[in-house]
C-alpha cells in the first residue's frame, strides 16, 4: 500500500464528512496522499494488522487537487464528538513535520452539523454582547490596561476607573496579567469591579471589565468562579497557550460568563503563509468551543496582516458556522482614534475597538484617551471628519496631534 491510495478523486464525500483544505508544497498524489494517510489510518510501511480495504475505507481520501490546494475528505468515525484535541491531533497533527512535504499549511475546514452540534458554541455572542451592554448599533470601545505588567492592585482598578467614566464600554486585562507577585488575582478583581460599579453610577452606563483567567485549567475554573462571586460578566482567556482542552473546560464549566479570546502565540501558527495554520482555522474551533468574542487584528495596527485577511477573518466569526452564534470580532494591536473610520470603513460597525497605547498614551492621560476614542467613533457614526470632529472636541484633537489619522 503506498501513499497515493489515499488518493481517490472517485470519492463522493458525504455530508459528515470534515472537509480540510490544505496547501501544500510540493502539491501531487503522492504528498497529499502522505498527508491524508498519516492524518487517518496510515504509516509509511505496509501494514499486517488491518486488510487494506479496511485502511482505505476508514481512512481519509484526498478528492481534489487544484494548483497547491488539496482537498481531503475525512469520515466522521475518525474522530470523536466533542474532542478538539483530537481532532487536532488527526488533521493538525504529525503531518506539518513529514518529509514527504517541504511546507503544508491547513487553510480552512468544511465543519460537517454533526460535529458542531458535538460542542457547546458561544453562549452569548454578538447580540448577547450587545444586549448585555445596552448598545445595540454602534463599535464597542474598548481598552487594555497598560502597562501590560507592573501596575499594583489599586493602580490597575484606578487606571480601570478612568477609562470607563472616559468613555471605554470594556476593559480588559493584558494576555500576560494573571496572578504575579505585584498583582494578585483575588484582589484585582475585587478592586476593579468596585470601580467598575462606580463607573456606572457616574456615567449611567453599562460597564464590562474583562478579568484574564488564563491559567492551568482547574486553576482557571476557580478564578471564573471568584469573577462571578464579585459580580463579574466577562471573562478573557488566551485561547492558545491554555490549548484546546484548557478552553473547552472552561466553556463547559459554562458559569454565564462571557468569553473573550485573546490569541496570543497564534501567529507562532498563521503567520508563514506557507506553512502553519490559517487563523479562520484557529477561530472556527474557538468558536465552536464557545468564545464569544475573539481578536481578527486590525490592519492599520501594530501586527503584520493585510486587509484581506483580517476581512476575511471577520467573515468568518461571524458567518455560518451550522447553529453556532456569531462571534465578537475585536480589533486590537496598535489603534488609536485616528484609526477608527477606517476601520468602520472596512468592518461595519460590528466590532470591538481597543486601544491600549493608543488611550493610555494620550497627552492628557486615560481618561481624556478614552473620551478621544468615544468622540472618534462618534463623528465616525455621524459621517463627519475627525478633523472637523475635533476643532470642538478637544481629548480628540489632541489625539489626532499626537498621532494623526490614517
Ligand atoms: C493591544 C494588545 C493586544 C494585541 C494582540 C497588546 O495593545 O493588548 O495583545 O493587540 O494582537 O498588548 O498589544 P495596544 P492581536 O493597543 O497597546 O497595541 O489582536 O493581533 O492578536
Ligand atoms: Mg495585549
Amino acid at each position: 500500500m503506498k501513499y497515493e491510495d489515499y488518493y481517490n478523486t472517485k470519492y463522493k464525500p458525504k455530508s459528515s464528512d470534515l472537509i480540510c483544505t490544505f496547501k501544500i508544497t510540493p502539491c501531487n498524489k503522492r504528498t497529499a496522499g502522505a498527508v491524508a494517510a498519516e492524518s487517518s489510518t496510515g504509516t509509511w510501511s505496509e501494514i499486517s494488522t488491518m486488510s487494506e480495504k479496511r485502511m482505505l475505507d476508514l481512512g481519509a481520501k484526498v478528492i481534489s487537487i487544484k494548483g497547491n490546494l488539496a482537498k481531503i475528505a475525512y469520515p466522521i468515525e475518525l474522530f470523536e464528538k466533542g474532542n478538539m484535541p483530537q481532532i487536532w491531533s488527526s488533521i493538525a497533527g504529525n503531518v506539518f513535520n513529514m518529509k514527504e512535504v517541504k511546507t503544508l499549511r491547513l487553510e480552512w475546514i468544511d465543519w460537517p452539523v454533526d460535529m458542531i452540534n458535538s460542542f457547546n458554541g458561544p453562549k452569548f455572542g454578538v447580540q448577547g454582547i450587545r444586549k448585555m451592554l445596552h448598545v445595540p448599533k454602534r463599535p464597542l470601545a474598548g481598552t487594555i490596561i497598560k502597562p501590560k505588567l507592573g501596575l499594583n492592585e489599586i493602580e490597575h482598578a484606578q487606571v480601570a476607573y478612568r477609562a470607563w467614566v472616559g468613555g471605554v464600554d470594556i476593559v480588559k486585562d493584558d494576555e500576560n496579567l494573571t496572578h504575579q507577585p505585584f498583582n494578585h488575582f483575588d484582589k484585582r478583581i475585587r478592586e476593579t469591579l468596585k470601580q467598575r460599579d462606580y463607573a456606572e453610577r457616574i456615567t449611567g452606563e453599562k460597564k464590562m471589565y474583562m478579568p484574564n483567567v488564563t491559567a492551568e485549567a482547574n486553576e482557571m475554573i476557580k478564578r471564573a468562579k471568584f469573577v462571578k462571586s464579585c459580580g463579574g460578566e466577562y471573562i478573557m482567556v488566551d485561547i492558545i497557550t491554555v490549548g484546546w482542552s484548557g478552553l473547552q473546560t472552561l466553556r463547559k464549566a459554562d458559569l454565564g460568563l462571557v468569553i473573550h479570546a485573546h490569541r496570543a502565540m497564534h501567529g507562532a501558527l498563521t503567520r508563514n503563509k506557507q506553512h502553519g495554520i490559517a487563523m479562520p482555522v484557529i477561530a472556527d474551533a474557538a468558536r465552536l468551543i464557545g468564545v464569544d468574542q475573539i481578536h481578527i487584528g486590525t490592519a492599520v495596527g501594530k501586527m503584520e496582516e493585510t486587509p484581506e485577511d483580517v476581512i476575511a477573518l471577520k467573515n468568518r466569526v461571524e458567518g455560518k458556522l451550522g447553529s453556532a452564534k456569531p462571534v465578537f470580532a475585536v480589533c486590537s494591536g496598535g489603534l488609536h482614534p485616528g484609526h477608527v473610520p477606517k476601520l468602520v470603513k472596512m468592518l461595519g460597525n460590528d466590532i470591538i475597538i481597543q486601544c491600549g497605547g493608543g488611550i493610555h498614551g494620550h497627552p492628557r492621560g486615560t481618561k481624556a484617551g478614552a473620551t478621544a476614542l468615544r468622540q472618534s467613533i462618534d463623528a465616525t457614526l455621524k459621517h463627519i471628519s475627525l478633523k472637523d470632529y475635533a476643532k470642538n472636541h478637544l481629548e480628540l484633537k489632541l489625539a489626532l496631534n499626537k498621532w494623526g489619522t490614517i
